[in-house]
Order: C-alpha cells, then structure tokens, then sequence
C-alpha cells in the first residue's frame, strides 16, 4: 500500500477575496500542511483556463454565472473569470506548503470543453496523466484534499475510483461552493455510495 495526498485547487481565485470565493476555502490549507508529510507522495492540481474558456459567463452573450448552457454536447455550469493562466488568481496560494509537492497537474486548459477532474475532462476525452504518473509511482491509495469539494474534488475522486485506486477523502480539508445549499453532502453521499471513504484528518494522523 502506497499512499497520496492529492490537494486539488488551493488557488487564490477559490479562496475568500477570490474570483470563485469558496466560503471558507482557507481553512483548509493549515490542516493540508498538516497532513503532508506523512505520505509517500503529494500531487497538486491547478485549474488553468485560457482567458476565452468556454466555461466563463463573460464568453457568452446575455450569460450569467450560475446559468447552465450545452457547451460542445456537454453540460456546462457558467462561472466568474477564475484561474487565467499566468494570473494571481491562477497561482497556488503561497500559504500552503510547496515544498513536499513533488508535481503540480494542470487542467482546464482546453477551451472548448471543461475539467473538473485532475484526471480527465469532462467528457473523459483527454487524460492529464496523472493516473499514469501515480501508478508508475506504484501508488494505490489516494487521499484527497482541497477545493472545491462539490466540483473538481468530487469530480477527481469518481476518477480515482474509476482508474482502481482506492479513494479516501478528508472532509475537514474540502469546502464546497455550494450554489445549492446542499450540494456539498450531497457529493459527499454521492462519493461515500460509489466506494470512497469518508474521514478526518484527525482520523488520517491517527493511523500514521
Ligand atoms: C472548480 C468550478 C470551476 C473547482 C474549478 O476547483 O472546484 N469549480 N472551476
Ligand atoms: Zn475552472
């Protein structure tokens, strides 16, 4: 058994003051410190959208943030301008710990089509590699980490799942966004149905 932390987004524009603020998104990023060295590997993701993606309202004529619209055959929630390439709402926040993070996978690059996945996009058309990178590493277990915990976190773990590993996903490091109140323990239900273990980073540090 070879373990992973994944922190996915920890990227100024979900943070509070952000493009795509996730309410409370910092509070994550102590305990994601905290968890770091005590695995085999830590990955990173980072959403990476070209200024024309087609996943911003401002891309769409008469198009709001929240509004749902078929983008290429698939559907595609419309959000704020976040996470431009090269932008300082694009750079992963300086508060988290950099140094244990052996490789960053960027995502969304794509204009045409979005990714919420680490893994894949959201038609699973093209891969990012990370699969491939961690089963070269002989990872089997990956813990998964950061934000936001209805969209790219929820979206990274079905992937997990998916390409056999075994998922876990600590829930005091994820928020949601929550365009729906409910949303985030919906994904949570969701995740906890299709195999993926729920626990806290107490219960992480516990077993280690
Ligand atoms: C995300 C919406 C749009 C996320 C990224 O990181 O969860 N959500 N792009
Ligand atoms: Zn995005």
């Amino acid at each position: 058994m070879k373990k992973a932390l994944i922190i996915v987004d920890i990227q100024y524009d979900f943070l509070p003051g952000g493009a795509l603020a996730v309410t409370k998104g910092d509070q994550v990023i102590s305990i994601i410190n905290r968890l770091q060295p005590h695995f085999d590997l830590v990955v990173a993701t980072q959403d990476w959208h070209p200024a024309d993606h087609g996943s911003f309202a401002a891309n769409h004529a008469d198009k709001h943030p929240g509004e749902v619209i078929d983008l290429h055959g698939l559907s595609q929630v419309l959000w704020p301008v976040h996470c431009v390439q090269h932008s300082e709402g694009a750079a992963l926040a300086q508060e988290l710990d950099q140094e244990p993070i052996q490789e960053v996978f960027q995502k969304g690059t794509d204009p045409t089509i979005d990714s919420y996945s680490g893994f894949y996009d959201n038609g699973h058309r093209k891969a990012t590699g990370l699969t491939d990178y961690l089963k070269s590493k002989g990872v089997t277990d990956l813990y998964l980490t950061g934000l936001a915990a209805d969209y790219c976190v929820k979206f990274t773990a079905l992937d997990a799942v998916r390409d056999g590993f075994k998922a876990h996903l600590i829930t005091d490091a994820t928020r949601g966004v929550n365009l729906q109140p409910d949303d985030t323990e919906k994904a949570l239900a969701e995740l906890k149905a299709k195999g993926v273990e729920l626990l806290t980073s107490h219960d992480v540090l516990a077993q280690m």
